[in-house]
């Protein structure tokens, strides 16, 4: 299932580009257009729903496994993984997505490896 309307989901059907780190079946991860820090990836499911709870659970299995390999990726010994619902939680992008920001410290080099393999 894709909304027509959805910016994920053009970037999921290759309409929209984007810097992919990660592919599926289910499950797309790409680096954010407005990184809060180096290597900020997003980690989503590719059915589209708007929150956690639109979300099938067997749409979900991957994304952790997925978030956790590209946190490894990154190289960052420090890092958030975040998923927000609904505009006073501040999402601001209608379709469930896991955010994944490395959080470098002043003498730590983010070892970034991207494209993951
Ligand atoms: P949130 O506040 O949780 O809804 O975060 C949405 C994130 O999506 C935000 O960090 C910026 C990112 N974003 C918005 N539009 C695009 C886009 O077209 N491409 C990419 N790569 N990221 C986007």
């Amino acid at each position: 299932m894709s909304s027509a309307a959805c910016i994920f989901c053009k970037i999921v059907k290759g309409d929209i580009p984007s810097f992919k780190l990660f592919e599926s079946e289910k499950v797309l991860a790409f680096l954010d257009i407005q990184p809060l820090s180096r290597g900020h990836a997003l980690v989503i499911p590719k059915f589209h729903g708007v929150k956690l709870t639109d979300i099938p659970d067997e749409d979900l299995t991957e994304i952790l496994p997925v978030a956790k390999r590209i946190a490894i990726a990154s190289g960052a010994e420090n890092f958030n993984i975040l998923q927000n619902n609904g505009r006073i939680a501040h999402q601001f992008v209608d379709h469930v997505h896991f955010h994944m920001i490395p959080k470098p410290n002043e003498t730590e080099g983010l070892g970034v490896q991207w494209p993951m393999q």
